[in-house]
């Protein structure tokens, strides 16, 4: 059964058959999302879906790892199932197609595809082989993101990001993946959120490996970086034809007040959460407002390491989900002030559809060698149930669509923005949250596996079949 795409059929019958409801995700008719070429897809990532991490060789990743810890994750939920998507790929390729999403944005198990001599696996790199051969034949543009937090965990026992030489092997890896995998990949992201892996994973240890160190994040953000610029004219020579580019995940820092000391915390805020990411690769160094918030912990950098991590990209992919109000924190630093009466998601996260039109404006006047932008994620998570069979996930559509919204408003403004992807094409494996947190336009049924299409998802096929219709 496991690849039955029947199964995945009975949910969509009823799901198109709905179209008479009332739909309030259609963007508005001047909107700039009705050209063609304004690609809509999803996104996911290898750990969050895949599961069989014993199968076909993979190695452990400081995913295994950390979710094996007690208390590391919520409900001791651990990625070893997920979504067993390892054995159900082709129902969820039919699935995304089946919802007409141009696009689909995957990430590749490093721990899958290599063992720790380098040595390919061949049964992992043919599952991706089949995966992006199959998205190819259904006409779906593939992203495939080399680095989504699951490192080898023979890599992380030798010093992980903290050890320069992860980054050369990083290189070999992106060398292998782009030799056996051209033609099948329109855009390559060398990381995804180098913020969260470097800040979440060695400065709070909130995720894999679990290091909490202002220091070790800095030096874990240069060897990031350096991977990210080592990696690009390797993938530029194996596989010419397609785009080369980075995510990374953006905060709108908002001041409490009008004071200095507020404002001057809202700018850092926004310094090290995006600054510290953006101005190595656009402007070739690190803001030296970061040092102001975390004195003493410049990274070691050798010499051409910032000309390496500058070099040109064909495409910057933003990640956002939500604003941060800031204070001062009477020090050197800023400290959150939640505000009340804001519409939350399940995540506790502020809905607030401006900060990403006012950060992507923004940008535009800060970087001017600023490439295009895909957001490559966007999205909420809701405690969705199914009943009857389908599920009311209300709070979503109106999410994205307001994110839409501010989307066209940041391509109307002059930002150069070709095509969203809706995070996620499913329920997953949430990191740090497990499987509580649904962030998904399909939902799973973690017990059964059964995938049941949100209102969410049928309405954003309505919307590309009409935009279809039209072209
Ligand atoms: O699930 C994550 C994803 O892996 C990276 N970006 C944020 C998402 C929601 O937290």
């Amino acid at each position: 059964m496991a690849n039955d795409a029947s199964a995945v059929f009975d949910t969509l019958s009823p799901a198109v058959s709905r179209g008479s409801l009332a739909d309030p995700f259609t963007p508005s008719a001047d909107s700039t999302l009705w050209r063609k070429n304004f690609l809509l897809g999803a996104a996911t990532a290898s750990y969050q879906i895949e599961g069989a991490v014993n199968e076909d060789g993979r190695l452990p990743s400081i995913w295994d790892t950390f979710s094996a810890i007690p208390g590391k994750v919520l409900a001791g939920d651990t990625g070893a199932v997920a979504c067993d998507h390892y054995h159900r790929w082709e129902a969820d390729v039919e699935m995304l197609a089946s919802l007409g999403l141009e696009g689909y944005r995957l990430s590749i198990a490093w721990p899958r595809v290599m063992d720790a001599a380098g040595v390919p696996n061949r049964k992992g790199l043919d599952f991706y082989k089949r995966l992006l051969n199959r998205l190819k034949e259904k006409g779906i543009t593939t992203f495939v993101t080399l680095y989504h937090w699951d490192l080898p965990q023979h890599l992380e026992d030798r010093g992980g990001w903290l050890n320069r030489d992860t980054a050369y092997r990083f290189a070999d890896y992106a060398d292998l993946m782009s030799r056996e995998l051209a033609g099948t990949v329109d855009a390559w992201a060398t990381l995804n959120e180098p913020w969260c892996s470097a800040y979440l994973g060695y400065g709070n240890g909130h995720h894999a490996p679990g290091l909490a160190n202002d220091r070790f994040a800095t030096q874990a953000m240069h060897h990031l970086l350096l991977a990210h610029g080592l990696a690009v004219p390797v993938l530029r020579a194996n596989d010419p034809a397609s785009q080369k580019g980075i995510v990374a995940n953006i905060g709108r820092g908002t001041p409490n007040s009008d004071s200095a000391a507020d404002q001057r915390a809202a700018h850092l805020f926004e310094v090290q959460h995006n600054a510290w990411i953006l101005d190595p690769l656009l402007k070739g160094s690190y803001p030296q407002d970061l040092f102001e918030l975390w004195p003493g912990t410049e990274p070691l950098v050798l010499d051409g390491d910032m000309q390496t991590i500058s070099a040109p990209l064909d495409f910057l992919g933003i990640n956002y989900y939500f604003r941060t109000n800031v204070a001062s924190d009477g020090a050197h630093g800023f400290r959150d002030v939640p505000l009340e009466g804001v519409e939350r998601t399940q995540m506790g996260w502020e809905v607030y559809p401006d900060g990403l039109r006012d950060l992507l404006t923004g940008f535009k006047k800060t970087y001017r060698n600023l490439p295009p932008i895909y957001i490559t994620e966007n999205g909420m998570a809701s405690d969705d149930q199914v009943t009857d069979g389908h599920v009311e996930d209300t709070q979503r559509i109106s999410f994205l669509k307001r994110h839409l919204a501010a989307v066209d408003q940041a391509i109307k403004a002059g930002v150069d923005i070709r095509g969203y992807f809706l995070w996620s094409l499913m329920d997953n494996f949430e990191w740090a949250f497990g499987y509580e947190r649904r962030f998904g336009v399909v939902h799973v049924d973690y017990s059964t596996q059964k995938r049941t299409i949100k209102r969410s998802a049928e309405l954003v096929e309505k919307f590309l079949k009409e935009r279809k219709a039209k072209a």
